[in-house]
């Protein structure tokens, strides 16, 4: 029965049916599979296809939008059942998506997963140029700056995000860890960032690590 609703649940994220997804999600919730096979097996393989039908030309932007709302809402229903709210750490993470690039539903994941392992988050959105990256990391006195790309033209935006964090003097007061699906160790070693996380958790587990 579980694979059957997490089999319905990509096919409705697909569809970008959000009603529809939300009372299956809850009701698959409800069967007592936990969120993190609900995410991981249900709504995040689902956004794979999305976005290979994307790139075929089988589905287009206006289908995609109506996905992405829908994961966002499914997203939150799953908020509170995610993450390790027995870890607590301590630090002040800045963290936002590059400038040029409007994907944000991975970056809202790293931060419901790093403010569940006990960090003050300061989300600052999408699209966000270097300069106000800077900004914010002397605002907040933050500790960490995280950062993601979904795009291969919005990756070198990390670089240049990195080289506005020098000039402004405070890159020897932060860490700077980056994430997104085109990034990887390699590229992170290359622009010169503190670390690299594939996905969410790993992200969190990455910054404690670089605080202890
Ligand atoms: Co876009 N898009 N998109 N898109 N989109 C991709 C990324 C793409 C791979 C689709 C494809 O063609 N197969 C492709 C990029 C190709 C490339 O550059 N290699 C693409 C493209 C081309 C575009 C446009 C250029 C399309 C166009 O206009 N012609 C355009 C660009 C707009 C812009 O940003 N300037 C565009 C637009 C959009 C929408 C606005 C329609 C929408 C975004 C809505 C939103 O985010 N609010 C959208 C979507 C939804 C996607 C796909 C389908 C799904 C992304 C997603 O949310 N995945 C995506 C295809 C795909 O990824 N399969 C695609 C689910 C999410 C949970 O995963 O974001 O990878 P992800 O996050 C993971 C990890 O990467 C990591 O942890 C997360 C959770 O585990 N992570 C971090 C992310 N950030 C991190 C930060 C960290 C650590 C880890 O900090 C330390």
């Amino acid at each position: 029965m579980s694979d059957q609703n997490l089999k319905r649940i990509t096919e409705t994220l697909i569809s970008g049916e959000e009603k529809e997804l939300l009372q299956l999600v809850n009701k698959t919730l409800d069967e007592e599979i936990s969120a993190k096979v609900i995410l991981n097996y249900g709504l995040i393989c689902g956004m794979d296809i999305v976005g290979e039908k994307m790139e075929t030309g089988d589905m287009f932007i206006p289908e995609v939008l109506r996905s992405a709302r829908a994961m966002s809402g499914a997203v939150e229903i799953l908020k509170p059942l995610l993450g390790e709210k027995d870890i607590k750490a301590s630090g002040k993470v800045v963290i936002g998506t590059v400038k040029g690039d409007l994907h944000d539903i991975g970056k809202n994941l790293v931060v419901m997963m790093l403010e569940s392992a006990g960090f003050e988050v300061h989300n600052i959105g999408a699209d966000i140029s270097p300069e106000k990256f800077v900004t914010a990391i002397k605002e907040k006195e933050a500790d960490i700056l995280a950062l993601s790309a979904l795009l291969t033209t919005t990756m070198n935006m990390m670089k240049v995000t990195i080289d506005a964090v020098r000039e402004g003097g405070i890159r020897d007061s932060v860490k700077i860890v980056i994430g997104g699906a085109p990034v990887t160790q390699e590229f992170a070693d290359k622009i010169g960032a503190d670390g690299y996380a594939p996905d969410a958790g790993s992200a969190t587990r990455l910054a404690k690590t670089l605080l202890a």
